[in-house]
């Protein structure tokens, strides 16, 4: 057990130092990186193409999508006409520094303002994997009940953005907005919440204007 926690300890200080060696490199080239994170089947992907559709023109996206098996969602992002690489970890529940640099050099994927980086899908694993990213969100979409913050909580106070998804299926599946919100707050008290539906449209002008707003943050931080 003590050799176990040993090994994790050497991974994830590996991974530490391979994250700044990425972070480094995102802020010379003044690139955002989001990394999402969510379980399986939280509306990651359907938010990346309604949110690279809506930025086509003027923000370059570009996407890396970690998941354990296919290239299907690297192939919805590039049906959009948006430059993704699909890591596969053959297994591992999340993405790890050197992955996301080797995927850089191998995926071929040009500088863009904006790297969204989705994450494999898990609410446990991705938490304490810095990717070099500037911040974190998690997905949580109605469907998967309210007591989520509470039960996850490491994911929810460490994302900076929690997006609450397919809230067009409200009316339709007892989720308590209100308790949800209340619960990232004790989580995060510094956190922002935003409801969305990528189907609908709902929130999504919220979501875009953050990110628009983060990354003129970024640059003007670096000037
Ligand atoms: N009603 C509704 N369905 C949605 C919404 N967003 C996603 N979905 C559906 O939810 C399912 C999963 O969506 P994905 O975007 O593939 O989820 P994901 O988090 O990327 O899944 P993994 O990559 O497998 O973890 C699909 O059937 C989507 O059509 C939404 O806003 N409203
Ligand atoms: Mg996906």
């Amino acid at each position: 057990m003590k050799k176990m926690v040993t090994v994790k300890r050497r991974a994830l200080a590996a991974n530490e130092e391979q994250a700044e060696v990425l972070r480094k490199r995102f802020a010379r080239s003044g690139t955002l990186v989001v990394n999402l994170i969510s379980s399986p089947g939280s509306g990651k992907t359907t938010l990346l193409e309604a949110t690279v559709s809506r930025l086509r023109g003027e923000l370059d996206c570009a996407v890396i999508e970690g998941d354990v098996a296919t290239e299907n969602d690297a192939d919805r992002i590039r049906a959009l006409g948006v430059p993704a690489h699909q890591i596969l970890t053959g297994g591992s529940c999340h993405l790890d520094a050197r992955q996301v640099e080797r995927g850089l050099e191998e995926g071929g994927l040009p500088v863009s303002d904006i790297l969204f980086i989705e994450n494999v899908g898990n609410l446990i694993c991705p938490t304490t994997y810095d990717l070099g990213e500037d911040f974190k969100v998690v997905v949580l979409s109605v469907t998967e009940g309210d007591d989520k913050p509470v039960k996850y909580p490491a994911i929810f106070s460490r994302a900076e953005v929690a997006v609450i998804s397919k809230s067009d299926l409200l009316p339709h599946v007892p989720f308590d907005l209100d308790a949800v919100r209340l619960q990232v707050n004790s989580l995060n008290p510094d956190g922002v919440v935003l409801v969305v539906s990528a189907t609908t449209g709902e929130g999504i002008d919220g979501w875009l204007e953050l990110l628009r707003e983060r990354l003129r943050g970024k640059r003007r931080v670096q000037g």
